[in-house]
């Protein structure tokens, strides 16, 4: 099979479809730049995507790696989590890196509609590259105007797990936090491991920019770079309350997301900001996998 597919996905919407050696494959979505699937070399998949999204224009994907921009969740005046998942990226380009990953390159140019939403030009960029184990993500955003302009911003990762209470998120011991799942309330996370047990929406601050979520013997390693927050969330069994998400879905999933919230990027005119997010799978890992260097971005 090629490395690269393009051709049009569920909804009949632009898809690129990525292929490495290894067997691991990847679809990024044109709409919103949109990852609906990171598949590992052994087939497993490793995104979880809601079985009753929507694939229509207009309304996000449930599931995959949203792209929240120019606003993360509801802190600004925009709709929620920005405007940068409801609208077409355009397709810059695939291409086999020397790592050997396999990468799709994707814009967002200001246009009208985005102005009339947002006052700000600017050109966001969002690569994907595909390796044997790995998964990195990156959004680089350029303030094209004349006036500084202020951003959040998160990659609204939904990790698939065969069970939610069987698994961990590890390495957020001692890290602050927003609690937006009871009114913002701040705390410190006193767990090292962290389990769960009921609905999260948590916002952890400057937090760590290397955690795992371990499963059995199954683990994820997640870094981030550029990005200073971490949101951990599931719905819980307000899932039900969601109409793009099976009341039993909850389950299936985790989002960590890589995110700038409480503290917004301000870009001078001309100025850029870069953050990322990527994800090793290492075959058969236990929990105690370990390997840092080849997620290095
Ligand atoms: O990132 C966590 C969060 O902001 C939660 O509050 C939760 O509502 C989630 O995003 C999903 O938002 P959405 O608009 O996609 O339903």
């Amino acid at each position: 099979m090629d490395d690269f597919l393009i051709d049009r996905g569920r909804g009949g919407l632009p898809r690129v479809t990525l292929r490495h050696p290894t067997g691991s494959g990847a679809e990024i979505y044109l709409y919103g730049a949109h990852v609906t699937s990171w598949s590992d070399a052994a087939g497993r998949e490793r995104l979880f995507l809601s079985r009753s999204s929507a694939f229509e224009r207009g309304t996000p994907i449930r599931g995959g790696i949203p792209v929240s921009f120019p606003q993360f969740g509801n802190f600004g005046a925009l709709s929620k989590h920005g405007f940068a998942r409801l609208v077409d990226w355009k397709l810059t380009g695939t291409e086999r890196l020397d790592t050997g990953e396999r990468a799709a390159n994707l814009h967002l140019e200001s246009d009208p509609r985005t102005l009339g939403l947002w006052p700000h030009p600017f050109r966001a960029e969002l690569s994907v590259a595909l390796g044997g184990e790995t998964l990195r993500v990156r959004l680089r955003v350029i303030n094209t105007g004349g006036e500084p302009v202020s951003m959040t911003a998160a990659l609204h990762t939904y990790l698939r797990v065969q069970d939610v209470h069987e698994a961990t998120l590890n390495g957020l011991g001692g890290v602050p936090y927003l609690d937006s799942a009871n009114g913002n309330r701040r705390g410190l996370e006193g767990r090292a491991e962290v389990a769960f047990y009921d609905e999260t929406d948590t916002i952890y601050l400057q937090a760590p920019d290397s955690v795992s979520l371990v499963e059995g013997e199954r683990s994820v390693e997640i870094r981030k770079t550029g990005f200073p927050d971490l949101v951990v969330w599931n719905p819980w069994t307000r899932a039900s309350e969601l109409r793009d998400m099976d009341d039993s879905e909850y389950r299936e999933m985790l989002c960590v997301e890589a995110a700038v919230v409480e503290e917004p990027v301000v870009l001078a005119p001309g100025g850029e900001w870069v953050g990322a997010q990527s994800f090793r799978a290492p075959p058969g890992a236990g929990p105690h996998a370990r390997s840092g260097a080849a997620l290095d971005q």
